[in-house]
């Protein structure tokens, strides 16, 4: 009885609880690096914990000829054109550049925030594109549930006796002694009124349960799968199922590739994380992908893989996979299926020698310690080894690469990006995929960008049945392109960072971390055509 007046009252407080994702577990914050205009920016967006909330937007500028800075919401499904107008950044004292905001997000589901600068270079605005989606149920308190319980229970009360009496006694002449037929009358209104608001009752507690349902069908859960490795024809291949029931089967056909590739899966040996995998698994069908497996030793693996739907929005699928022996798939990575995939193995956590002999181990590396990569050049990141990393603050992680001979080396673009890397905390709680664009791909900001291009409220180009087999020819496209067409293809928003990394042989990834704890950073980059992995190991306080 009290469940049910209480969701009855719950028709009025139908609230909404989200926060914006990115393809990542356990880092809400959304962090991106680019170019408005003339202007280069770092952008934070801190979510709200409820939608509808306000995100606190912090934009960093690099010079301090800036007059105004506008930032607004803009969701997929609305446009620009179904945006409200902006609000403004403020300067933020005693910190040149730094300005902050607040925007409302009003609904759940792909969204951004555009950021507007104005100065004495000109107007400049960029997209940073985020995800509202619920994550979380509130539970409400005991005692607030039983008042409103009794509240309801009052309101029952007062309706059928007003029913009753407004059926008997309002009728009858004042100063006359009460009938029997009145006292009839009044026991068969308040039958009436009482019946009348049992149906009440049951229909809003009906139509609550619905909400509530749906509510924690949408809420965002890492999309689930069944992962096993299995032997095929002498090779050990990876085969990965996504759970049907862990996500709308109709959302993973309006897949798109993101960096080229349709999936990409990071798998890191538990516990000790000293072994490391970046695979490109092929699509079988909607819900099943594999990969041919390179030669890592056995153990139990955490299992992350990203995948991008067509509104730019990224998804994580998390699992763990055992590995029963040694695979032995051939240790040449160019025997490798697909030529992106690579992998690496280091020391183990807290020791500094590994435990497995192979040419490919390096020693992890430290903020500040130069340490060698697979070729014999080494990579160093750039952060003062005495100042501690604080959780929460806006970083710019930044690695040099040096070649064997002292030299800066020249990288290459990996993927359409100058690098990549993975961040994963020791317990795996904490997993993160960036880029020198920071917490958001490439991907997700032309998606965007395209969609403000277009006038309308409503998306003119909507996926329709014929978008699946889409997926196939963009992914036909991308393979029979060269490596160079390939990376033109996917990078027209890198410039900026290409040209950085050309000159400068160094890779910068804009990232918070969420908690303190000890993290692992595999980051990887491309020289002379080969896929190069360094390892650094993160204490954040
Ligand atoms: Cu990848």
């Amino acid at each position: 009885m009290k469940n049910i007046l209480l969701n009855s009252f719950l028709l009025l407080l139908s609230f909404c609880f989200t926060y914006p994702i990115q393809a990542h577990i356990g880092s809400s914050g959304v962090v991106f690096e680019g170019n408005a205009g003339k202007y280069a920016l770092q952008v934070y967006v801190q979510p709200p914990d409820v939608i509808p909330g306000t995100a606190k937007v912090t934009v960093i500028a690099d010079a301090n000829d800036i007059q105004k800075v506008n930032i607004k919401p803009i969701y997929y499904w609305f446009g620009d054109e179904g945006s409200p107008r902006s609000d403004e950044a403020f300067p933020v004292a005693n910190q040149a550049g730094r300005y902050e905001g607040q925007i409302w997000l009003m609904n759940s589901g792909a969204a951004s925030v555009q950021v507007e600068i104005i100065g004495s270079r000109g107007k400049g605005s960029l997209i940073v594109p985020l995800v509202a989606i619920a994550t979380a149920k509130r539970a409400m308190s005991p005692s607030i549930g039983w008042i409103l319980a009794g509240l309801g229970l009052l309101l029952v009360g007062l309706l059928t006796t007003i029913i009753g009496a407004s059926t008997s006694d309002s009728l009858q002449t004042v100063g006359e002694p009460i009938s029997g037929t009145t006292m009839k009358k009044r026991i068969r209104g308040s039958v009436i009124g009482a019946s009348f608001c049992g149906v009440l009752l049951f229909v809003g507690n009906n139509w609550w349960n619905g909400l509530t349902d749906d509510y924690q069908r949408n809420l965002y859960k890492p999309y689930t799968a069944n992962t096993k490795v299995i032997e095929e024809n002498g090779v050990s291949v990876l085969k990965l199922q996504i759970d049907s029931n862990s996500v709308q089967r109709r959302w993973l056909s309006y897949a798109i590739p993101d960096h080229g590739k349709l999936m990409h899966l990071f798998l890191i040996r538990q516990g000790t994380m000293d072994v490391f995998a970046h695979l490109h698994p092929s699509r079988k069908d909607t819900l099943n992908f594999e990969a041919q497996l390179p030669d890592l030793p056995a153990g139990k693996y955490l299992l992350y893989a990203d995948v991008m739907r067509y509104q730019g929005a990224q998804y994580t699928i998390a699992d763990t996979v055992e590995i029963n022996k040694q695979i032995s798939n051939g240790s040449n990575s160019s025997t490798l299926k697909d030529p992106y995939d690579a992998y690496a193995i280091t020391n183990p956590l807290n020791t500094k020698e590994a435990s497995i002999k192979s040419d490919l181990i390096t020693i992890c590396g430290t903020p500040g310690v130069k340490t060698k990569l697979q070729d014999g050049s080494s990579i160093v990141w750039e952060e003062d080894p005495n100042k501690p990393l604080m959780m929460g603050k806006v970083y710019d992680l930044k690695f040099s690469i040096i070649s064997p001979d002292g030299t800066k080396a020249k990288l290459e673009p990996y993927l359409g990006m100058m690098g990549h890397a993975a961040i994963v905390k020791d317990d795996g709680s904490v997993y993160i995929h960036l880029h020198p664009t920071g917490t958001v791909s490439s991907t997700s900001v032309s998606v965007m960008q395209k969609r403000l291009d277009e006038t309308s409220k409503k998306p003119n180009i909507l996926p329709t049945t014929a978008f699946k087999d889409s997926v196939d020819k963009i992914m036909t496209k991308l393979s029979i392109m060269t490596e160079a067409e390939r990376d033109n293809f996917l990078m027209p928003n890198m410039l900026h960072t290409n040209d950085k990394a050309e000159h400068h042989n160094t890779v910068n990834f804009p990232y918070v971390f969420p908690q303190a704890g000890k993290y692992r950073i595999w980051l990887q980059v491309k020289r002379n055509g080969k896929i190069l992995t360094g390892t650094f190991d993160a204490k954040v306080m």
